[in-house]
């Protein structure tokens, strides 16, 4: 398997936290989304990361899709999100608010730094949804007693906020207040002191 992409994604750095965590051997092509665009486009049309190339040659592009195939490849008791259930929909949940998150994010990273004019309708938008979904995070981070979302065992969802926090951190620092949100912060601390997230980081790098 060949993951695409650079770790300061969000997206890109929870697939191979996942993919570390389960124990599977990959080769990793930091290619980045502006500066190697003609790298990628073979793999993935729409030019984005994570893409997953398979060994058959086969690409799987957006971290859902990747996940939801790795996760076929492990056994139930290794499995990193509940297979069915009231359970799974809840941090499906919590996943998609955490990478929506992020995917709010990166369209208001791109609109403060690709655009001559920025449109401050969307500017006000994006910070406003940004910040809906840290509040929402962390009250459920405050309603989770254990040491990850669901208990003792690290999850995808534990995972996806943990990489979203960083990402916002990094590229968006006036947006991140640690002492706002306490909850999200001593989570993403606990993820980051984790070798696995220390293994698997860089530094953001804006496009130039
Ligand atoms: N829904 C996608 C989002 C991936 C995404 O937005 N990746 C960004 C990098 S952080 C990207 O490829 N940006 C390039 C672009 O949109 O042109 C996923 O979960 O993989």
């Amino acid at each position: 398997m060949i993951l695409i992409g650079q770790y300061d994604s969000s997206f890109v750095r929870r697939v191979a936290v996942a993919l570390t965590l389960y124990g599977f051997a990959f080769e990793h092509r930091p290619w980045s989304v502006f500066g190697d665009m003609d790298l990628i486009r073979p793999f993935n049309p729409l030019v984005r990361v994570p893409t997953l190339v398979l060994a058959n040659g086969e690409s799987i592009i957006d971290s859902h899709l990747i996940i939801d195939h790795i996760d076929g490849l492990v056994d139930d008791d290794a499995v990193m999100l509940p297979r069915a259930g009231e359970a799974r929909r809840r941090a499906l949940g919590t996943v998609a608010l955490a990478t929506g998150m992020a995917d709010r994010m990166v369209s208001l990273f791109y609109e403060r730094a690709l655009h001559d004019q920025t449109s401050e309708l969307l500017v006000a938008r994006r910070t406003a949804e940004i910040a809906g979904a840290l509040h929402a995070l962390e009250a459920q981070r405050l309603r989770a007693a254990g040491p990850w979302w669901r208990g003792e065992r690290i999850g995808h969802d534990d995972i996806a906020v943990a990489c979203a926090l960083r990402h916002l951190a990094e590229s968006l620092p006036d947006l991140w207040d640690p002492a706002r949100h306490p909850a999200l912060a001593a989570h993403a601390a606990r993820a980051e002191a984790l070798p696995v997230f220390a293994a698997v980081s860089q530094p953001f790098v804006a496009p130039a």
